[in-house]
Protein backbone atom coordinates (compact mmCIF):
# COMPACT_ATOMS: atom_id res chain seq x y z
CA UNK A 1 0.00 0.00 0.00
CA UNK A 2 2.83 2.37 0.83
CA UNK A 3 5.21 1.99 -1.83
CA UNK A 4 2.10 2.46 -4.56
CA UNK A 5 0.93 5.53 -2.77
CA UNK A 6 4.80 6.67 -3.17
CA UNK A 7 5.21 6.01 -6.67
CA UNK A 8 2.14 7.76 -7.00
CA UNK A 9 3.61 10.53 -5.60
CA UNK A 10 6.55 10.22 -7.56
CA UNK A 11 4.65 10.17 -10.41
CA UNK A 12 2.69 13.34 -9.82
CA UNK A 13 5.22 15.06 -8.44
CA UNK A 14 6.59 16.60 -11.19
CA UNK A 15 3.90 17.76 -12.65
CA UNK A 16 1.49 20.48 -12.11
CA UNK A 17 -0.74 18.19 -9.58
CA UNK A 18 -2.95 20.61 -8.24
CA UNK A 19 -5.44 20.48 -11.56
CA UNK A 20 -4.35 17.71 -12.24
CA UNK A 21 -6.82 14.62 -13.59
CA UNK A 22 -10.18 17.70 -14.12
CA UNK A 23 -10.53 16.23 -17.54
CA UNK A 24 -12.12 13.39 -15.58
CA UNK A 25 -14.17 15.24 -13.54
CA UNK A 26 -11.72 14.02 -10.58
CA UNK A 27 -8.75 15.85 -8.87
CA UNK A 28 -5.86 14.49 -6.77
CA UNK A 29 -4.04 16.89 -4.36
CA UNK A 30 -0.88 16.02 -2.60
CA UNK A 31 0.02 17.86 0.28
CA UNK A 32 2.61 17.51 2.49
CA UNK A 33 2.76 18.74 7.01
CA UNK A 34 5.97 19.17 8.41
CA UNK A 35 8.04 19.69 11.92
CA UNK A 36 8.01 23.30 11.29
CA UNK A 37 4.13 23.78 11.52
CA UNK A 38 4.08 24.08 7.41
CA UNK A 39 1.82 22.47 4.39
CA UNK A 40 3.60 22.68 1.55
CA UNK A 41 1.11 24.42 -0.23
CA UNK A 42 -1.78 26.78 1.21
CA UNK A 43 -4.20 27.55 -1.70
CA UNK A 44 -5.95 24.72 -4.35
CA UNK A 45 -8.60 24.85 -6.68
CA UNK A 46 -11.05 22.30 -7.56
CA UNK A 47 -13.88 21.72 -9.78
CA UNK A 48 -17.33 22.44 -7.70
CA UNK A 49 -19.14 18.79 -8.18
CA UNK A 50 -16.12 17.20 -8.53
CA UNK A 51 -14.17 14.06 -6.85
CA UNK A 52 -11.41 15.11 -4.78
CA UNK A 53 -8.82 12.46 -3.73
CA UNK A 54 -6.42 14.40 -0.60
CA UNK A 55 -3.61 13.19 0.33
CA UNK A 56 -2.18 14.63 3.68
CA UNK A 57 1.24 13.22 4.20
CA UNK A 58 3.35 13.73 7.63
CA UNK A 59 7.06 14.17 6.36
CA UNK A 60 8.49 15.37 9.95
CA UNK A 61 10.12 12.90 12.30
CA UNK A 62 8.87 14.41 15.89
CA UNK A 63 6.48 12.58 17.72
CA UNK A 64 2.94 12.65 17.18
CA UNK A 65 2.15 13.97 20.75
CA UNK A 66 4.52 16.77 20.00
CA UNK A 67 3.90 17.45 16.04
CA UNK A 68 0.74 15.58 14.78
CA UNK A 69 -0.94 16.76 12.07
CA UNK A 70 -4.31 16.07 10.66
CA UNK A 71 -6.10 18.43 7.77
CA UNK A 72 -9.91 19.77 8.15
CA UNK A 73 -11.91 20.84 5.72
CA UNK A 74 -14.61 23.51 6.78
CA UNK A 75 -17.67 24.50 5.55
CA UNK A 76 -17.33 28.05 3.73
CA UNK A 77 -17.44 30.91 5.58
CA UNK A 78 -16.41 29.36 8.86
CA UNK A 79 -14.45 30.95 11.39
CA UNK A 80 -11.21 28.68 11.53
CA UNK A 81 -9.91 30.25 14.53
CA UNK A 82 -13.00 29.58 17.08
CA UNK A 83 -12.68 26.24 15.12
CA UNK A 84 -9.20 25.77 16.17
CA UNK A 85 -9.63 27.02 19.59
CA UNK A 86 -12.47 24.50 20.06
CA UNK A 87 -10.34 21.77 19.25
CA UNK A 88 -7.25 22.31 21.79
CA UNK A 89 -9.91 21.00 24.50
CA UNK A 90 -10.68 17.69 22.11
CA UNK A 91 -7.44 15.70 23.50
CA UNK A 92 -9.49 12.56 23.48
CA UNK A 93 -10.51 12.58 20.28
CA UNK A 94 -7.23 13.84 18.37
CA UNK A 95 -8.26 17.56 18.60
CA UNK A 96 -11.33 17.17 16.51
CA UNK A 97 -14.27 19.16 18.47
CA UNK A 98 -17.14 16.79 18.72
CA UNK A 99 -19.83 19.11 19.48
CA UNK A 100 -22.86 19.39 17.42
CA UNK A 101 -22.25 22.68 16.35
CA UNK A 102 -18.48 22.79 15.33
CA UNK A 103 -19.44 18.65 13.90
CA UNK A 104 -21.04 20.34 11.26
CA UNK A 105 -18.95 22.67 10.21
CA UNK A 106 -16.72 19.24 9.26
CA UNK A 107 -16.77 18.48 5.19
CA UNK A 108 -13.94 16.11 5.26
CA UNK A 109 -11.12 15.26 7.47
CA UNK A 110 -8.15 12.96 7.74
CA UNK A 111 -6.89 11.43 10.92
CA UNK A 112 -4.31 12.39 12.79
CA UNK A 113 -0.89 11.60 11.45
CA UNK A 114 2.48 10.89 13.07
CA UNK A 115 5.70 10.93 11.50
CA UNK A 116 5.71 9.48 8.11
CA UNK A 117 2.01 8.82 8.13
CA UNK A 118 -0.43 9.59 5.64
CA UNK A 119 -4.24 9.41 5.02
CA UNK A 120 -6.15 9.62 1.77
CA UNK A 121 -9.53 11.09 1.70
CA UNK A 122 -12.24 11.88 -1.05
CA UNK A 123 -15.11 14.44 -1.05
CA UNK A 124 -16.75 16.50 -3.04
CA UNK A 125 -17.16 20.19 -2.79
CA UNK A 126 -20.70 20.40 -4.28
CA UNK A 127 -21.24 24.34 -4.81
CA UNK A 128 -18.73 27.52 -5.53
CA UNK A 129 -16.99 28.93 -2.91
CA UNK A 130 -14.06 29.42 -0.80
CA UNK A 131 -13.80 26.54 1.29
CA UNK A 132 -10.97 27.07 4.39
CA UNK A 133 -9.13 23.49 6.18
CA UNK A 134 -6.64 23.82 8.84
CA UNK A 135 -4.81 21.68 11.03
CA UNK A 136 -6.43 21.37 14.28
CA UNK A 137 -3.41 20.12 16.30
CA UNK A 138 -3.11 22.48 19.42
CA UNK A 139 -1.29 26.25 17.94
CA UNK A 140 -1.17 24.78 14.66
CA UNK A 141 -3.69 26.50 13.17
CA UNK A 142 -2.12 29.91 13.05
CA UNK A 143 0.36 28.50 10.63
CA UNK A 144 -1.27 25.59 9.03
CA UNK A 145 -4.72 26.89 7.62
CA UNK A 146 -5.66 27.15 4.04
CA UNK A 147 -8.22 27.34 1.54
CA UNK A 148 -9.54 24.80 -1.21
CA UNK A 149 -11.35 27.07 -3.90
CA UNK A 150 -14.30 25.27 -5.62
CA UNK A 151 -15.03 26.94 -9.11
CU1 LIG B 1 -0.28 20.37 12.42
Amino acid sequence: MIPKILKLFRILAGSAIMMAGAAHGQTTLEITANDTMQFNAKAFEVGAGEEVTLTLKNVGQLPKAAMGHNLIILKAGSNVIAFGTAAVGAVANDYVPQDAANQALILAQTRLLGPGEEDTITFILTEAGVYPFLCSFPGHFALMQGSITAK
